[in-house]
């Protein structure tokens, strides 16, 4: 459950946080917290590359890649355990290039994330195509700390850097009949070796719905761990919803396209009945073939590890219950 202590809001509240996240360790980590965005405060964020990381303890321990300064709000961090840098470069759904957890980190070296551009389109006043530097500074970068949950009934707690979706949205002007927004992935063969496999209806396509899209919390993502993306989690740009489910997160996106129609999407397309368009977490509405109460937190996972419970709308309730008020979450699963 969301905690509110004055402007913050603490992330707490499964069981095995209980034993794990105990008083002293919060305040520590908020003390940590704390002193990482007052130093930013203080010292500025120092210019988009090269920068010292407001985290050193989510610093990516790759000496190659790329570091990203960001600045934090702690509203956004999430108190849990971080899962380590390993697990969540190793331990990917990025169908794109295999349906192994492994395959995306053994395969996605032949995705080029540089150059690459990115289609902003349809019902908008200021269609555009960004680079993907001009993406890197529409806004200051924010490092945020999400629970990140797969429909599979996994789960991950990954420190992000990106800008809000909103400051997009903001400039592209939506008009009047833009209701939803639509999220395509790059479609190239040449780079992703598993749209060989018709597996899904390709390109990879999301939706949100205009609300959701302008929430605070929706990212648009461009990395993880004080660095960009690595390619198995969506390089350059993909965006990042934490009250639903992984599959809603499109990743390596090359279209970002207003509608006035709710957009078809490919897990939807592939499973009408298994996969809704909303895919808020919830844990009292079970996936047909499995229960979605709780769940495993990788990294964590030994023989007698209690798996979690799974919390309603993945702990964010309270930035997104409202957005949800008089629907029936049973049909608009
Ligand atoms: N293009 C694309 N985006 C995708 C997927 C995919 O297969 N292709 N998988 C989704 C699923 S099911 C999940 S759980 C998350 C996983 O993100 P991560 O690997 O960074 O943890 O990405 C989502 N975005
Ligand atoms: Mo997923």
């Amino acid at each position: 459950m969301w905690t509110r202590r004055s402007s913050r809001i603490i992330l707490n509240g499964d069981d095995i946080a209980a034993s794990e996240i105990t008083p002293q360790r919060i305040f520590e980590q908020r003390r940590r917290v704390l002193q990482a965005a007052g130093a930013m405060a203080l010292g500025g964020v120092a210019g988009t590359f090269g920068a010292q990381n407001a985290f050193a303890e989510y610093a990516s321990p790759d000496p190659k890649a790329l570091k990203l300064a960001a600045k934090t709000d702690t509203k956004f961090v999430a108190l849990d355990k971080v899962t380590p840098f390993k697990d969540i470069t190793t331990y990917n759904n990025f169908y794109e290039f295999g349906t192994d957890k492994s395959d995306p980190s053994e395969h996605a070296h032949t995705l080029r994330p540089r150059p690459w551009r990115v289609s902003v389109e349809g019902e908008v006043k200021n269609p555009k195509v960004y680079d993907i530097d001009e993406i890197l500074k529409l806004a200051p970068l924010e490092e945020r700390v999400y629970r990140h949950r797969c429909v599979e009934g996994w789960s991950m707690v990954i420190p992000w850097i990106g800008v809000p979706l909103s400051e997009l949205i903001r400039r592209a002007q939506p008009t009047g009949n833009a209701r939803y927004v639509q999220f395509v992935t790059l479609n190239d063969p040449s780079q992703m070796p598993g749209l060989a496999d018709p597996i899904l209806d390709w390109p990879y396509s999301e939706g949100l719905r205009m609300d959701e899209a302008m929430n605070p919390l929706t990212l648009l993502t461009v990395g993880v761990y004080g660095q960009v993306l690595p390619n198995q989690n969506g390089a350059p740009v993909r965006v990042v919803v934490p009250w639903k489910y992984g599959f809603k997160s499109a990743k390596s996106l090359v279209k970002i396209r207003f509608v006035e129609a709710q957009p078809k999407t490919s897990w939807n397309t592939y499973a009408p009945n298994e996969y809704g368009f909303y895919s808020n977490v919830n844990p009292s509405v079970d996936h047909p073939r499995w229960s979605q109460a709780t769940e495993r937190r990788i990294g964590e996972d030994g023989f007698f590890t209690p798996k979690r419970k799974t919390l309603m709308f993945n702990g964010y309730g309270e930035l997104v219950a409202s957005m949800y008020q008089g629907m029936d979450l049973r049909r608009n699963f």
